[in-house]
């Protein structure tokens, strides 16, 4: 016969993702919004670039951290919403990033659109994986990496990142990426930027 033990209560966890959305619902969630703007610079025809609406939002992020920014063994979690569209034949996309720590991880996945996760390595060797709803992307440390919206509708992109990786915006802004995902006859096109 079993002893009687006490009962302890389950609690509703403070956080939760809506499936099909990715939105994060939490009461404190941060969230970023990069404009065309924003964008200075990124693509490569600027001339097309500043002749867009500026306050065009591009993608916003909704990010949960649960621990201060920098807490070593911790994890922050966000969706990123990348809008579709074009400027100058290249796909609206991403700054992209290295890690301030570079060696630090990171994981996506896709829940909702079409596009592409650009990848590029310290030495600059680049690549790019399909994303499509429930691909998972594992990015290694030192590579960089930015999403671009190859379809009609939003990329919507979950993220778990460590909380101390950081993000290291200044050698995409000096050096860039070495390719580019332009529009092609029969679809998108990686091209060379170097
Ligand atoms: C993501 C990115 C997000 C926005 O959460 O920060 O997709 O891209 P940029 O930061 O390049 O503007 C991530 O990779 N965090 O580490
Ligand atoms: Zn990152």
């Amino acid at each position: 016969m079993s002893t009687p033990r006490d009962q302890l209560s389950l609690s509703q966890p403070s956080v939760s993702v809506v499936p099909d959305t990715g939105h994060i619902r939490s009461d404190r969630i941060e969230t970023s919004v990069r404009t065309i703007a924003d964008l200075h610079g990124v693509f490569a025809d600027e001339a097309a670039r500043s002749s867009i609406d500026q306050d065009q939002i591009v993608y916003h992020v909704e990010r949960y951290q649960p621990v201060p920014d920098g807490t070593s063994g911790g994890l922050f979690f966000g969706t990123s919403f990348l809008q579709p569209g074009t400027v100058g034949g290249e796909y609206f996309m991403t700054k992209g990033h290295f890690h301030a720590r570079p060696e630090t991880a990171e994981y996506y996945w896709c829940v909702a659109g079409e596009g592409a996760l650009i990848l590029m390595d310290s030495d600059r060797s680049a690549r790019a994986e399909f994303m499509q709803p429930g691909s998972l992307h594992y990015i290694p440390g030192y590579t960089a990496h930015r999403l671009a919206n190859t379809g009609s509708t939003p990329l919507i992109v979950g993220a778990c990142w460590p909380a101390d990786a950081g993000h290291d915006y200044a050698s995409i802004a000096r050096d860039g990426f070495s390719v580019r995902l332009v529009q092609g006859e029969h679809g998108p096109v990686l091209v060379s930027a170097d």
